[in-house]
Parts: structure tokens; sequence; C-alpha cells
């Protein structure tokens, strides 16, 4: 049977005659089935990533371009009056990660499945995922994204496993997603679930109550922690998912035969930062359940497990309290307890231990002990891990630490976002860079090559056009496609620094209602969810909507400078904003973002980068060479060393440059308090003059600087295609395919 014959087998009527939601469903059976019919059954050892947050996206169209069949269902649907991205509307998203971390995990699960590799993912199956956010009187407003149809990429199992808790036992339920490979076999991502879970607890926005940990576990990912209920549910949540994911392990490799002894030639767990940390005092629990000593079970599971680091900010490192998990899972405190005392025994040193003199144990210290392996995301993120942030655990175990610099799966990021680059880049180069991204090189032959750099901006230009008419529709913004469109999306979080794209935009404005016309209109592009409970990250958002409110509605600056924030930015919109970048906006304090991830897609989608000397912009700029990226702020050497010293004070900024100052004082203007809140507004002003912990004024003079070049940089057409196509030429190495070969080549050996 060809593919419309199943259609309409399953439909029992034509193509023409369904609507999108009955070809959705259709679609998605029949890759189900073929994806399923892929599954590979054949290895010994496995790699188990696990991670509390997998940040799939839709998944119709990738399955179909991974399956080979993306290009007929376009036809069929095509012949019978139907168009694909309608299809892909239906595709309800699940939000399951946050950000980066999350997506890293998805892009990992599709690079190991195309190249072939035997690794599955172990997660939890938020019902609510991450919040919704939406927008209401210029404030971040959050409600419960229900993602879960009954019909839809979960497959109900019959696997269950007991876990237990404090005073509770339950059953977890495993729920598997098909993890196509680009021309190759299935794996699978579990996703672990409580069948008594309860959505109609949630009231009022994402209120609910979090004593009830039957009707709550698996509602949301990451619930507020800005209280001891929320954080005592977090350590629920990952008990959870390590117990039922250990369970998992170990009846996968005793099936094939495994001694539990030999478990590191069955089974290699790669821990994606802190969250699953209690995976390894879990398999040392269960293994000492069936019958190891406990000698033998800890060496058996340190030689199991392998640890990713993601941050180096001291807040985000996962620290619990003793008495937060006697509460919980009172079974692995003397576990805890006794990996300890064997730290304290061979280490002098108390900054290496496990439980600190405050009876809290630190998560990672757990990983770097009893794991054989600790990598950071880029070059620079790991070499501070080495040489300040985890040194006295370097001193120790050099042989432990590496890098694995991040990447991103192309078939995504590249196929699918970008058809028409991708059917550019066949016609030019070949299919050749699909399967080996370094490939892509071969289009530097075509630098001077008029028609070529033109095709590049005709290229731009119709994404940029696709974006706008996206935004029309869905936020009734309108912008011009002839504007130089200048995107940053991410996670609001002050280190990041959005508030430096901000105060730019200030000035921007202020120069051109003092009579200072710029060059070149600019549209600025955000999207960014804060945490609920970071009062200063939601500040932000709303100073953004503040200043996209008196901007767009001013008809004296309007024409020349735009600002849009999109609403509940996610995978599927940054698919549709990332194809149609001019400038990506990555700038980060230099030393705190590990990698970043967006910055390479926005490369690859050919992109020109304006950041600071951080995570994996570094190497970019190695890639591109000085001519291809705009670099600026202080180095993260420097950065370090104000931290040291103690000396960087932000009001001096404040007081000493006039542009900078009158910028903070419009936050507090007369045209702001007539859209903004008072009290958000004057609370971020205050943050800003008086802490500023992650020195945004410290580099808005050269932010500024840097940011006039590139965009005068863009007038030359030419000159400006030509860098891009050297960022597209050059992003093959940042492919999660030689990321994932690498973790194989060095962690995994599969
Ligand atoms: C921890 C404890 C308590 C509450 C929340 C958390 C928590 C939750 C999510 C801590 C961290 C995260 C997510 C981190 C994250 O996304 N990190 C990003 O990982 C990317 C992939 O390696 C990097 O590219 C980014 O630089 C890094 O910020």
């Amino acid at each position: 049977m060809n593919i419309q014959e199943k259609m309409e087998k399953y439909l029992g009527k034509a193509v023409s005659q369904a609507d999108n939601k009955e070809i959705y469903h259709a679609l998605l059976n029949i890759v189900q089935e073929m994806a399923a019919e892929k599954e590979r059954t054949d290895s010994k050892k496995k790699v188990y990533y696990i991670s509390a947050e997998f940040l799939i996206g839709k998944l119709l169209s990738n399955n179909m371009i991974n399956l080979g069949i993306y290009g007929e269902v376009k036809d069929i649907l095509e012949k019978n009056g139907k168009d694909i991205c309608e299809i892909e509307e239906v595709e309800p998203e699940p939000s399951l990660g946050n950000g980066g971390l999350g997506r890293l995990a998805a892009c990992f699960l599709d690079s190991i499945a195309t190249l072939g590799l035997a690794g599955d993912g172990i997660g939890l199956n938020y019902h609510l995922g991450l919040f919704k956010q939406v927008f209401e009187n210029n404030l971040q407003k959050e409600t419960p994204n229900p993602w879960i149809e009954k019909a839809s990429w979960l497959k109900k199992t019959d696997v269950t496993y007991p876990v237990e808790f404090k005073g509770l036992k339950v059953n977890a339920r495993m729920y598997d997603v098909e993890v196509t490979g680009y021309n190759n076999k299935t794996n699978k991502l579990h996703l672990f679930d409580l069948d008594s879970v309860d959505d109609t607890i949630v009231k009022d926005g994402i209120e609910f109550n979090k004593e009830d940990i039957e009707k709550n576990l698996t509602l949301f990912l990451y619930p507020d922690d800005s209280d001891e209920q929320g954080r005592l549910l977090r350590i629920y949540q990952q008990y959870f998912m390590v117990s039922s994911g250990a369970q998992l392990i170990l009846d996968e490799c005793t099936a094939k035969g495994c001694s539990l002894y030999d478990l590191p030639d069955y089974a290699v767990i790669q821990i994606n930062d802190t969250h699953p940390t209690m995976v390894i005092p879990e398999l040392i629990r269960l293994l000492t359940e069936r019958g190891l000593d406990m000698d033998d079970a800890i060496d058996v599971v340190s030689r199991t497990c392998a640890y990713t680091n993601h941050t180096i900010l001291a807040e985000a490192l996962e620290k619990w309290p003793v008495y937060y998990l006697k509460k919980v899972v009172p079974q692995l405190v003397p576990i805890i307890e006794v990996l300890d005392d064997k730290v304290r025994r061979k280490f002098e040193d108390e900054s290496v231990a496990i439980i600190d003199r405050n009876d809290t144990v630190h998560m990672a210290h757990i990983d770097i002990h009893y794991g054989f392996s600790v990598n950071g995301v880029a070059a620079l993120h790991t070499e501070i891990l080495k040489n300040s942030e985890l040194n006295n655990f370097y001193k120790i175990y050099p042989e432990k630490f590496n890098n694995k610099t991040n990447g991103i799966t192309f078939r995504r990021w590249l196929l699918h976002c970008n058809p028409l680059l991708t059917d550019f880049l066949d016609e030019t180069i070949g299919q050749g860079y699909k399967k080996d991204a370094s490939e892509l090189e071969k289009l530097l032959e075509f630098k001077d090559d008029e028609k070529v750099l033109e095709k590049l901006l005709e290229i731009k230009h119709k994404n940029k056009e696709a974006l706008c008419a996206y935004l029309k529709e869905t936020q009734n913004i309108e912008i011009s496609p002839d504007t130089i469109f200048d995107i940053q999306v991410k996670r609001l979080h002050e280190y990041k620094r959005q508030q430096l794209n901000a105060l730019y935009i200030i000035d921007k404005y202020l120069e051109i209602k003092s009579g200072k016309i710029p060059a070149a209109p600019v549209t600025a592009i955000f999207g960014a969810k804060a945490a609920p409970a970071y009062v200063i990250a939601k500040d932000i958002i709303h100073l953004i909507l503040c200043l996209q409110e008196i901007i767009n509605n001013d008809p004296e600056v309007s024409p020349y400078l735009k600002v849009v924030m999109v609403e509940n930015y996610n995978v599927t919109k940054a698919g549709k904003l990332i194809p149609a970048c001019d400038i990506s906006e990555q700038i980060s304090l230099a030393s705190k973002e590990a990698s970043g991830t967006g910055n390479m897609k926005f490369m690859l989608n050919g992109a020109v980068t304006l950041g600071t000397e951080d995570g994996a912009n570094v190497e970019i700029h190695e890639c591109v060479g000085d001519d291809n990226i705009f670099v600026f702020g202080a180095s993260s050497d420097e950065v370090i060393e104000h931290y040291a010293k103690a000396d960087y004070v932000a009001e001096d900024y404040y007081e000493k440059n006039p542009a900078i100052k009158a910028a903070i004082d419009f936050i507090t203007s007369d045209e702001m308090l007539e859209v903004g809140c008072k009290e958000n507004l004057e609370r971020l002003q205050k943050e800003l003059i008086n802490k500023d912990w992650f020195m945004t004024l410290l580099d808005f003079d050269s932010y500024k600087e840097t940011k006039e070049k590139a965009l005068g940089a863009y007038a030359d057409r030419k000159e400006w295609a030509k860098k891009t196509l050297v960022n597209i030429a050059k992003a093959g190495f940042f492919s999660s395919d030689r990321t994932i070969e690498e973790y194989n080549r060095d962690i995994w050996h599969l």
C-alpha cells in the first residue's frame, strides 16, 4: 500500500474530503506504525540519557523527514488541496522543557538515532508541561499548557514499577515516544507517569495543591520552587523519575543476560545536569537489594554513570537540605551518608564533601565523585569548570574532565525550518551535508559568486516575509521585511542580559526623538518566558512590553524602530523566527552562558552573531573569523576578576555615563508610567543602578558601538551576504551528530 492508500484506508474517505485534524490523525497513525517497524532490537550496550526535560517540540514533520516520506506526503496533500503547514498547526506542542538543556536532550536523541546508536531517553510525562505565557496589561501571566490528547505520540505501555516515598507507595507507568533516526533505526523516549494524576486540581492560572502528591506528581514541569512545598515536590518528581528509570535499566540489562556486576558493559547512564543525580544512590540501593555488597554496588554504579554540567551559576547548582530528603526519600539518606563518609575519609578538603557542615547535600558532588566522566558543554565552559568553579575536583580527578561542545540537529533546525535554504544548498553543494555536516564548507567556493549571494539574500527576505505574515496573524503586529531583523529569543534571565538590549532600544528611541535618524530601520524581536517566581525577570518582560507599546505607536519613531515581544516563545515559534533573522543577539555576561545553542541555530540559518566571548560564541568566532561576527564586551577573565575583587559598581556607570543615565531614567518616565506599572518599573530601575549583578552597564558602550557597526555593515548587501554564507558554511561543527560522535568516542563506547 502506498501512503495515499494508507491515509485513505485510515480516513475511510478521500484525502480531499478530510479536514486538517483528520489528516493529522491519519498521519500520526501511519508515522507511528512506520517508526515502530524500524525499532532497534540488536544491541548489547545502550546509553540511557536521563533528563528531567526533553523539549521535543512538534514531531509530525520531523518524523516524516527522518522516515523519508515528508516530500511524498507534502505532494499528496498538495494534490488534494491541503497544505502541510496547516496540518502542522493542528499538532499541540509538548512543552517538556524550560530551554537549552531540554532542547539539547531532544537534539541528542535525534542524533543518537540518526547515527544508529542504541540509546533511549528517560524522563517524566508532565501533563501540563511548562506553563503557557500570555501577555495581559504588558505583564506575563502563566496558564497551563495541556498537550496530551487522546491520540498523541505517547504510547501507553504495560510496564509499571513500584516507587516508594516516605509514607506513600505508588506505581510508575511507562509511556513511550518513538524517536526516529534520519534514514535509520528508531529508539525510544521513555516518559514515566502516575495514573492517579488529576489535571482538575489546577485552579486560577497554575495554582494547585502542592501537597497532594498522588494527584500532582507529574502535573507540571518544575513547579514553582519559591516555597518549601514546591521544592519538596521537585524532589518527589526527581526520585520518581530516577527510581523508575533505574528499575527499567536493570530489567533491560538482566533480560540481556547481564550479571549485575557487569552492568557497565551493558549500560551507560548520561546524567543531564544534577536533576537526575539521585539515580546514583538509587541504583546503589537497588543493587544492594539484589545481593551486591555496598562496595561492589558503589563500584559498579561509578563505572556506569557520567555527568554533564550545564551551568556555573551558583544559584542554579542544586543543593538539598538532608531533612528534605528525609521527608521524601529517607531510604536514600543512609546511602548518601556512606558516599559522603568515603569522600571525607579520602579527602580533607571540605569543599569537595557531599554533605556540608550545614547538613546540605551538594548534588553535583555526588556526580563527580561517583561518576566516571564530567563534561562541560563548550570549550570555555569546560575550562572555567576545570580552572575555577570545579578546580578542587579537577585537581583530584583530572582524567574525568572533558569537553563536549553542544550541537543542534540539522534535521529540525535546517531541513524542517528552512526548506528554501535546504533546497538551495541541495542544488549548490549536493545533499552530502545532510549526513556529513562538514560538507557545508563546500559553500565557501561560492563566496564570490554573485548569483549565489543574491539567492541567499532572496531566501532570507522570503523567510522574513513569512515571519511578518505569521506575526500579523498571531499577534496582529505589523512589521516590514525591509527592516533589519535583530532577534533575541531565549529564557529570560539577568545573565542573558535582555535588559542590555532593552537599554540600547531606549537609547535609540531617545536619539530618534532628538532628531538623530538611524541609517537603517530595525525591528528588535524578543521572545522569552520568565520563571513564575523570578521577579526581576518578569520586570524585564514588562519593560520590553511597555517599550513595544510606546515605540510602535509613536509615528516619529516607528518608521525607524519597532519592538516585538513574541508571546509564548517555544520550539514551534523558534522554527519560524530563526530562518528570518539577520542579527543574532548572544549577549550574555562573559563566563555565564555555559554554551548556548540558539547561537548555533541562527548561524546555521545565515544570521550574523552580535555577541560576547561567552559559551560557544567563542567557538563560533573561531570558526567564522573576525570578519563574520560582531564581538563586544568584557572578557570572561575580566568578569571573573571583577567578581573576585567585588569592584564593579553599577552606580558609577549610571552617574558618569549620560547615555546610560538617560536610558535608565527613562524606565520611570511619564511615557512609561502611562503604559506600565510604577512598582515594577521602579524596582527594575533600582536593581540596575544599585545592584546589576550581571554587569549590564559595564558593557553598554561597547555593545552600542559594536551594534552600530553591525547595523552599518548590513547596508552593503553583497558584503553582508558573504558573511551570511560563511556562517552557514562553517556551521557544520555545531551539528549534534558531531557532538554525539564525541560522546560515544570518549564516554559511552557503544
Ligand atoms: C535547578 C534547581 C532548582 C530549580 C530549577 C533548577 C533548574 C532548572 C532548569 C536549573 C537549570 C535548568 C536549565 C538549565 C539550562 O537550560 N541550561 C542551559 O543548558 C544549555 C545546554 O547545555 C546551554 O547551552 C546553556 O548555556 C545553559 O544555560
